[in-house]
């Protein structure tokens, strides 16, 4: 006669250590997502991934585009490309770090200015100098 308990047994024993080899794959699989994790964290933090970089050129008392539609993240480049001096400031919404009309940021001829954007919203600007001529600018982030 056959026993077919200690069969059973066995069979029992087998799942069990499937069991186990499945728990230790599952906290791998877990350890090397949290390893991923760290890494494109650090990356982000350091920089090393960047936004896209845009320029707006300031000639004939406007600036080049007036408009610009960018990502979170994107950094625009203002450059004073005239044959006289203007000034930036944002008003009504405005982004972090940015110079304002209490405090513009000067743009003599061929100086630059950068300003990342991380926060989406729609940001006017002007030149504080030309405000008669109307020289504005507008800056939406998405
Ligand atoms: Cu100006």
């Amino acid at each position: 006669m056959v026993d077919k308990k200690p069969l059973i047994s066995d069979v029992h024993e087998i799942y069990e250590m499937e069991d186990d080899v499945l728990n230790i794959i599952h906290k791998q699989i877990a350890a090397s997502f949290l390893i991923f994790g760290l890494f494109y964290g650090m990356a982000l933090a350091g920089g090393v991934e960047q936004g896209a970089n845009h320029k707006v050129g300031m000639e004939y008392y406007e600036f080049a585009p007036a408009e610009l539609t960018i990502q979170a993240g994107d950094t625009v480049t203002w450059l004073n490309n005239d044959n006289r001096d203007h000034d930036l400031a944002f008003y009504e919404v405005k982004p972090v770090n940015a110079p304002t009309d209490e405090n513009p940021q000067d743009m003599r001829v061929d100086e630059k200015y950068s300003l990342v954007f991380n926060q989406a919203g729609v940001f006017k600007y002007l030149c504080t100098i030309h405000k008669r001529q109307d020289m504005k600018g507008l800056i939406i982030v998405k």
